[in-house]
C-alpha cells in the first residue's frame, strides 16, 4: 500500500527529521508532503535542505514553499531591504549553518529546490498548504500571501468549499498536538521549541513525533 505522509515545520531540526525518517522508512511508491518552513531559527537548515534533496530519491517528494523560504528567496534575489529582518526571523541561524553571512553564498543545488517549492498540494480528499486559505474559493484562485503566510491561529478558517480537508502547518501547536478539527489538521507541533516534529499519515492517521534533539515520542 503507497502511503501519503505530511510532514510539519522542521526549521533546521535535522535530528528530528533523521528520527521521523528512519521511523517512517519511505518506500518508492510513497509521496511525502513537506508543509515548507524547513529553514530559519533551529541550527542546522542547510543539512535539512541536503537530507531533502536525498529524499527525492528515496520516494515521491512533494516539499511546500513556506514563509520563511519565502523570505530567503527574496533576499538571495537581491531584496538586500528584507537582509536584516529576516536575520531576525530566524535567518541568522540558516546562514551560519552555511557558514557564511552572505546570502549568495546558498549553493545553487539548494537554492533551485526552494524554487521548485508549490504553494499548494491537492490530492482526491485532501489539499496541503502551508498558512491558510479561504474557504470560500477554488484551490487554484487562492492569494499567495494567505497560502504563506495566513496562521489558523489568527484566521481560523471553515471547511473548504472543495470538501477536501486542508492540511496545514505554520501555525505552531504549544501544547506539541495536532490540531484536528476534522475538515482541517494542522501538524505543526514546534519542533524548533519545546514540541515534536509531526509526521502524519492522511489516510491511516499513523502519527510520528520526534523532538528536535531527535527524541522519538512515547519511547523514553
Ligand atoms: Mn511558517
Amino acid at each position: 500500500m503507497s502511503r501519503t505522509i505530511a510532514i510539519g515545520d522542521i526549521h533546521g531540526c535535522l535530528p528530528a527529521l533523521d528520527t521521523l525518517l528512519a521511523a517512517i522508512r519511505p518506500r518508492p511508491d510513497d509521496t511525502i508532503v513537506a508543509l515548507g518552513d524547513y529553514v530559519d531559527r533551529g541550527p542546522r537548515s542547510r543539512e535539512v535542505i541536503e537530507r531533502l534533496l536525498e529524499l527525492r530519491h528515496q520516494c515521491r517528494l512533494i516539499p511546500l514553499l513556506g514563509n520563511h523560504e519565502e523570505m530567503m528567496l527574496q533576499v538571495i534575489d537581491g531584496q538586500s531591504q528584507l537582509y536584516v529582518d529576516w536575520l531576525l526571523f530566524g535567518g541568522e541561524a540558516t546562514l551560519q549553518s552555511y557558514g557564511t553571512v552572505r546570502p549568495e553564498d546558498v549553493p545553487s543545488s539548494h537554492v533551485d529546490f526552494l524554487r521548485n517549492c508549490r504553494l499548494l498540494h491537492e490530492s482526491q480528499r485532501y489539499f496541503y498548504v502551508h498558512g491558510g486559505y479561504l474557504a470560500d474559493r477554488p484551490l487554484d484562485d487562492q492569494p499567495r500571501d494567505v497560502l504563506l503566510w495566513d496562521s489558523i491561529k489568527k484566521r481560523l478558517p471553515g471547511p473548504h468549499c472543495s470538501g477536501k480537508t486542508a492540511i496545514v502547518g505554520h501555525a505552531s501547536q504549544h501544547n506539541g498536538e495536532i490540531r484536528d478539527l476534522g475538515y482541517l489538521k494542522c501538524i505543526d507541533t514546534w519542533c524548533y521549541g519545546v514540541g515534536w516534529l509531526t509526521a502524519l499519515d492522511v489516510e491511516s492517521g499513523q502519527v510520528w513525533q520526534a523532538d528536535k534533539n531527535g527524541g522519538m515520542r512515547g519511547e523514553g
